[in-house]
């Protein structure tokens, strides 16, 4: 039975924008598992499982709920050992962490500020949505260039692991 993961949709069922279900669905696809996804828009979640969680992804496998990308990395990797590795062991599990602790403090909310502007009454809930989540200040002076320096020196000095299509 394929596993179900619920993604996170706009006005328009099609367009699936949260980088946070990307992650899932990224590993899902790394570990060769089947899935399907269900459109959930902000509003609904709050229907996923009677309230399981305040965010997605949420993934369904046979009955048994995982929240939060990471966490489901984690769990796809438990239980689908036998699957290519997502981390091959504790130290690749240790830098995804640190990865994405960076990429949410530093990269996400540069990002933000590009897609939605400056706060506005129009985002506040949702800005204040992602504070919570992410403990993260709005990212006054700070520009993309030089958050993503890290990244480009990482990709020079290891191109041959970037695949260019
Ligand atoms: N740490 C969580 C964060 C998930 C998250 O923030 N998801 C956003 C969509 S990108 C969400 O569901 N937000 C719901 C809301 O703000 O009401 C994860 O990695 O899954």
């Amino acid at each position: 039975m394929a596993i179900i993961l619920y993604d996170l949709c706009a006005g328009d069922a099609e367009r699936r924008f949260s980088p946070h279900c990307w992650k899932a669905k990224l590993a899902l696809a790394h570990k060769d598992l089947q899935f399907e996804t269900r459109p959930v828009p902000f509003t609904r979640i709050k229907d996923i499982g009677g309230g399981f969680s305040p965010t997605v992804p949420v993934i369904d496998d046979g009955g048994k709920l995982v929240r939060d990308s990471f966490d489901i990395a984690i769990y796809l990797e438990e239980t689908y050992a036998e699957r290519p590795s997502l981390f091959r062991g504790k130290g690749g599990e240790s830098a995804a962490r640190f990865v994405e602790s960076w990429a949410l403090s530093t990269l996400h909310p540069l990002l933000m500020r590009l897609i939605v502007g400056e706060p506005s009454a129009s985002v506040e809930g949702m800005w204040q949505s992602w504070q919570d989540c992410h403990s993260s200040p709005w990212p006054k002076g700070r520009s993309l260039p030089s958050a993503v320096l890290p990244t480009r020196k990482a990709l020079n000095a290891h191109s041959a692991y970037v695949v260019c299509s």
